[in-house]
């Protein structure tokens, strides 16, 4: 699929804001892809469609995971999280992208994976840097996305689940399996 035509299919599903946002994920993917050897035309797409269900009912959310079988255990977390695979399967069937690679970095953008590839880790952090995220401690991860694709990710993941803590909210698994692997592969 061609840019222009995902995002004009992108732009029904999104407030202005978060179209925004999707601009600045694209550029900002596109750059990380062409710095550490991931494919640049896949996280283009991916990075277009990553937040593609974000503004879904959580009741249409809610029934595509269970009626999909995806893991159930979302349910019990933040409904923030539900968006990234419900967002792959709807990316699949209602637009059209068939590329799994592509699929799975939007799927685990918002949690990531222990074993993520080279194109998930770039999605996430794309998503975390675009220019237009005012995180308290984003310049920091910014510096680091120049040089190191591992440490900026590390750095991202730890913010996150900070975050979370600070504010006493539940921490998904799958969010702390990623920090582990990460620390666990420093060397990679
Ligand atoms: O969709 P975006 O806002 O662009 O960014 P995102 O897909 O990274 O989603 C961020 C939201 O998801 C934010 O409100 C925090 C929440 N979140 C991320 N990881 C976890 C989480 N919520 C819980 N409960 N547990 C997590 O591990
Ligand atoms: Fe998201
Ligand atoms: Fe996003």
């Amino acid at each position: 699929m061609e840019r222009n035509e995902a995002l004009r299919l992108v732009k029904k599903q999104l407030t202005e804001h978060r179209y925004e946002h999707t601009l600045g994920v694209m550029k900002t993917a596109i750059d990380l892809a062409e710095r550490f050897g991931a494919d640049p035309q896949k996280a283009e797409l991916a990075a277009i469609f990553h937040d593609y269900a974000k503004f879904r009912p959580k009741e249409e959310m809610r029934k595509i995971i269970l009626e999909q079988e995806m893991p159930v255990d979302l349910l019990q977390y933040n409904s923030e999280l539900w968006h990234a695979p419900v967002g792959a399967y709807l990316v699949k069937t209602e637009a059209g992208l068939t590329d799994n690679e592509t699929l799975q970095a939007i799927r685990f953008h918002t949690s990531g994976r222990p074993g993520m590839t080279q194109l998930e880790k770039v999605i996430y952090l794309a998503d975390y840097i675009e220019p237009g995220r005012r995180f308290p401690g984003v310049d920091e991860v910014r510096k680091l996305a120049e040089t190191d694709l591992h440490s900026a990710l590390i750095q991202s993941v730890k913010n996150t689940i900070q975050f979370l803590m600070n504010r006493n909210q539940p921490v998904y698994p799958d969010t702390f399996k990623t920090y582990n692997d990460l620390v666990n592969n420093m060397e990679d």
